[in-house]
């Protein structure tokens, strides 16, 4: 099963457990527009990290009106081990004809974006969209993974050299590992 994977100088690495620990500069949360928290993984970070991070995302609220699926905004990680905290909205499955596909590569084009710019080194991702908004998990993993060989392919001025993909369970891990093949650079 292929873990781990070094692109354009920059290791992307398959993880299974949870996110909360994570030792990158930056973690990727999984949010909702409201960015006021919610179950899963959101909820998960936001009761690792404290209040804090409520407190900026409320402050994020008051500014710009939440977060529009796609897009990403960025906090202190409060008391995470991670110093940041990118909050992205993932699409919600509704059968995959209403641009899921682009919406799921934009929350990870954007969070990546906006790693680069806060001259992030290392940062980790859920699973965004697999959980409570239905994206099929293979199908994600595939978005996933293709957009950020693509970002890699493309970044210039960007001192990320490590991306970790976090699986919760064997079956997202699984499906990360197929879709890692595919993007090695033998393969393309
Ligand atoms: N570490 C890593 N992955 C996790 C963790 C964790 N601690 N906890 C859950 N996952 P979801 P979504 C996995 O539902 O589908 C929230 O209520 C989980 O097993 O967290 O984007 C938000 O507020 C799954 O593989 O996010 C939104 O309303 C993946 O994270 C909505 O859910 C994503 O599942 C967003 O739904």
């Amino acid at each position: 099963m292929l873990k781990e994977l070094e692109l354009h100088g920059v290791l992307i690495k398959l993880v299974q457990g949870d996110i909360t620990r994570s030792q990158t500069e930056a973690i990727v949360n999984a949010a909702n527009s409201s960015l006021l928290g919610g179950g899963g993984v959101d909820g998960a970070i936001h009761r690792a990290g404290g209040p804090a991070i409520l407190e900026e995302c409320k402050q994020i609220r008051a500014m710009q009106g939440g977060c529009p699926p796609g897009q990403a905004v960025i906090t202190g990680g409060g008391k995470l081990k991670a110093r940041h905290v990118i909050h992205t909205v993932g699409p919600i499955w509704r059968g995959g004809r209403n641009n899921e596909a682009g919406v799921l590569a934009e929350a990870y084009q954007n969070s990546l974006a906006l790693a680069c710019d806060y001259e992030i080194k290392s940062i980790a991702f859920p699973s965004i969209s697999t959980g409570a908004y239905g994206y099929p998990l293979e199908e994600a993993a595939a978005v996933a993974i293709k957009t950020i060989c693509d970002f890699l392919a493309r970044k210039s001025d960007c001192p990320l050299t490590e991306i970790h993909l976090v699986a919760f369970d064997p079956s997202t891990m699984a499906a990360y590992s197929e879709s890692l093949s595919n993007c090695s650079p033998q393969k393309t």
